[in-house]
């Protein structure tokens, strides 16, 4: 083994287990940042960022230096959990749970079907690719359309337009960071998230080179958020993206700015796009974005003119209402100005595990190869949309969902309408949870099952590896021993499918070789994948290749490239002609959709509610670690000084705010012109419930009780959530406290 071995011996002369450092990665967020775990026996002494790592270069965040506080919180669930009648839960062994599960499983299999099994994905599951590839299997296995993933409240969008324009969900082109002269960023803030759907390694720093090397950095963002505070801020109404995008382009068009040759070279139908934009006007599209035509302009012709640009978005643009046609947008203009696949622009990734072509040979990508039971959903990557969940529960009929299992996902706080969901769920006949805590979510189940946290798990960056702006390749094996009863969560799901008699795999002849006693793990398949893959070792044949055992014999990642590849797209493509096919019905009825919608403000909830990430939470969780809610960390609403006055609100007042669907009351408000008058921001995940002591006890509120999973509501082309721009009235609870 490696040099770092040290064997330790105190005064008296006691043996210590030796010290081992290993070099790993962080399984919390898409930062998936290099880290040095310092190891003694099952003890984690330390973690720190890894100064070699080749994407993050000693960077990381307080949330993955954390980490330890997680895998040793005392609230952190050791043993199988069975809920009792009233309500509290008892320990069990695994024998017994899994028993159970499989026995409630058949008997509902055997009444209602294989296809009334629901399984529900969640963000963690994103650094577990052994969970990950479990349960697209179990769906396959199953034949069940009730697949669903935290994505449809996040990037169905991009899968959804990944298919369309580049014949698959997974192939998403990521911006070129380290090399551009214009990054325009529309709705995300990586100075604080870190990044998503681009795993640019010190993506803040990175953004910072480019104003550096003398290049521009735009930030289009109803909130002056930590990114924007440090370049050029454009404030944007919530959800008036699609509309900037789309005047972006028409401009372009308008003054024969695009990339004629580009579009030639790379791309089919470009002819829809003057049609398409041609009744769009850019006053409205003003109105709509609140950015003044002449802006609109001015950042039409720069971004053309720039010696390579990329425009880069996420949250922000990809949770409203036409989540789909802002991410077509966003890649169009990308690619009409022809930025797509050069350098400094918007570029392929160079995964180590070609994940893209083995989804694409299985099959398992794609869109609208079959639609949803009840609301009618065209299927993305062979999920169903979340929205659907509590009508799929008790809408009766054929396919019925009746049993869930969740996995590294807490929907009950995540979800649109999280209240109809969390009833909904108490209709199901089991619902199982596979999570670290007692969460909002897991208390609702009928078993909890305690998973290793990634630091006790092999892991590789099955996520992010396709996104990385260093291109680079990583396995680790487990850095630490489980904790108590703890095991892997791709062991739990197989468990569970040979209790029900399937293999969890869904490519074809898996469920045949399963009756044969033969199961391929999935370290053994990614292992096959990346071996016979573009950076394999061809099992010897290309000595210089790569495989899962050298990868975990090497202390480290190792970098594959210093950038993104640039004038691949002919072999990186999928589509049929091998270009991008950027005319699709379905889009041109969204621009229709688009341009009858009504963007007026109902007086009655005259604000506008957005999200906000922290750098001390992911998502619902970590709110349990004591040094990431240290200080007076509280949930608080950000609201525009002219807002407070309009509604008399001050600084520290406690807040109810209602929306057509619900209604919460918040600690505080923060008084700031870091809003756009108008809008206000609210961190989602809070309001927790269950056994998390210290996440309980910081109390706040859910965001989603006041968001809706109402069809007319979602993104329609890909099912997706609305969670952003919820219209919202406010109110201070301050008087009423004082007579209280
Ligand atoms: N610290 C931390 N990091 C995280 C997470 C976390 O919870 N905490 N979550 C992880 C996850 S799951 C994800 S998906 C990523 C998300 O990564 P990002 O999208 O980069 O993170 P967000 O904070 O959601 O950033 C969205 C930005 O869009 C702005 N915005 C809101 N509405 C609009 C709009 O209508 N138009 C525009 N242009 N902007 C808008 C918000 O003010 C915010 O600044 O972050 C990941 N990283
Ligand atoms: N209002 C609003 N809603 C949103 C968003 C928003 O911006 N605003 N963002 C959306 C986005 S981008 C996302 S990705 C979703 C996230 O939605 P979810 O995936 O439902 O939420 P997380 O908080 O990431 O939940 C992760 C859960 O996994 C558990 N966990 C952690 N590690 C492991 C593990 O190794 N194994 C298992 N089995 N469990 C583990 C944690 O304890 C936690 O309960 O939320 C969406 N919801
Ligand atoms: S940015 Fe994300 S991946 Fe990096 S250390 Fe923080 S939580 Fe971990
Ligand atoms: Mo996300």
């Amino acid at each position: 083994m490696h040099k770092a071995f040290v064997t330790q011996v105190d005064t008296a002369g006691t043996k210590f287990p030796p010290v081992q450092r290993k070099k790993i990665f962080c399984g919390v967020c898409e930062g998936s940042c290099g880290l040095e775990a310092t190891v003694q026996g099952t003890e984690l002494i330390s973690l720190l960022p890894d100064p070699d790592h080749p994407n993050t270069k000693g960077f990381a965040c307080s949330k993955g230096l954390a980490f330890g506080a997680v895998r040793d919180d005392h609230n952190r669930l050791l043993h199988p959990l069975k809920r009792c009648p009233d309500g509290s839960f008892e320990e069990i062994s695994w024998e017994q749970a899994l028993d159970e599960i499989g026995e409630r499983l058949n008997g509902i299999i055997a009444r209602r079907g294989k296809e009334s099994i629901g399984l529900y994905q969640g963000n963690s599951v994103a650094w577990n690719f052994g969970a990950f590839l479990n349960l697209f299997g179990m769906a396959g296995a199953l034949k069940t359309k009730h697949l669903y993933s935290a994505a449809s409240i996040d990037i169905n969008g991009y899968w959804m337009i990944s298919q369309l324009l580049y014949g698959s969900n997974f192939l998403n082109p990521i911006p070129d960071v380290s090399r551009t002269d214009f990054m325009l960023c529309l709705g995300a803030n990586p100075a604080v998230s870190h990044g998503s759907m681009a795993n640019i390694g010190r993506f803040r720093d990175t953004m910072m080179g480019v104003t550096q090397r003398g290049g521009r950095v735009v930030v289009v963002d109803p909130r002056r958020s930590e990114t924007a505070s440090l370049f050029e801020h454009v404030p944007i109404r919530p959800n008036g993206d699609v509309w900037l995008l789309a005047a972006l382009l028409k401009v372009i068009f308008d003054e024969g700015l695009e990339d004629r040759e580009a579009l030639l070279r790379q791309t089919t139908g470009h002819e829809i796009l003057r049609e398409m934009l041609a009744p769009l006007e850019l006053r409205h599209a003003a109105l709509a974005s609140g950015i003044s035509v002449k802006k609109i302009q001015q950042l039409a012709r720069d971004f053309a003119g720039a010696r390579s640009a990329c425009a880069y978005g996420r949250c922000g643009i990809s949770i409203g209402p036409f989540a789909s046609l802002g991410k077509y947008f966003l890649d169009v203009l990308n690619i009409v100005t022809g930025n797509l696949d050069r350098p400094g622009g918007w570029c392929f990734g160079r995964p180590f595990v070609d994940l893209e072509t083995l989804m694409h040979r299985m099959k398992s990508t794609g869109y609208n190869r079959w639609r949803t039971r009840v609301d009618d959903f065209a299927e993305v990557a062979g999920t169903s949309p979340v929205v659907s969940i509590p009508r799929e529960i008790r809408t009766p009929g054929k396919g019925q969902l009746r049993a869930m299992l969740v996995v590294g996902a807490n929907p009950a706080s995540s979800s649109p309408a999280a209240g109809e969901l969390r009833e909904a769920f108490k209709d199901l006949e089991l619902l199982i949870s596979l999570d670290v805590y007692q969460t909002e979510t897991s208390r609702l189940a009928h078993y909890i099952l305690p998973p290793t946290v990634w630091l006790e798990r092999e892991g590789f960056p099955i996520f992010t590896q396709s996104h990385s702006g260093v291109p680079h390749a990583q396995w680790v094996g487990p850095t630490l021993p489980p904790r108590g009863d703890t095991r892997d969560d791709a062991w739990i799901m197989d468990e569970i499918a040979r209790r029900i008699g399937i293999v969890p795999a869904d490519f074809p002849g898996a469920q045949v070789l399963g009756k044969l006693g033969l199961r391929l793990s999935p370290s053994l398949m990614m292992d096959i994948g990346l071996r016979t893959g573009p950076e394999g070792d061809w099992f010897g044949l290309r000595p210089r290749g790569l495989s899962r055992k050298k990868l975990i014999g090497n202390n480290g990642a190792i970098k594959l490239a210093d950038t993104v590849p640039t004038g691949i797209l002919h072999k990186r493509i999928f589509t049929k002609s091998r270009k991008v096919e950027l005319d699709h019905v379905l889009i041109r009825g969204e621009m229709k959709r688009l341009l009858a919608y009504d963007f007026t403000v109902d007086s009655r909830f005259p604000l506008s509610l957005i999200s906000l990430r922290e750098l001390r939470s992911q998502n619902t969780w970590m709110h349990n670690v004591p040094k990431l809610i240290v200080g007076d960390r509280v949930q608080r609403l950000r609201i525009h000084p002219q807002d407070a006055e309009r509604y008399g609100i001050e600084d520290g007042d406690p807040i109810e705010i209602t929306s057509h669907f619900g209604q919460i009351n918040v600690p505080e408000a923060r008084i700031s012109d870091e809003m756009m008058p108008g809008s206000v921001a609210l961190p989602h995940g809070w309001g927790h419930q269950g056994n998390w002591e210290r996440a309980v006890a910081v109390g706040g509120s859910g965001y989603n009780e006041l968001t809706t999973n109402r069809v007319d509501s979602t993104d329609l082309p890909s099912g997706n959530a609305t969670v952003n721009g919820i219209a919202v009235r406010i109110r201070s609870l301050r008087v009423s406290r004082a007579v209280a």
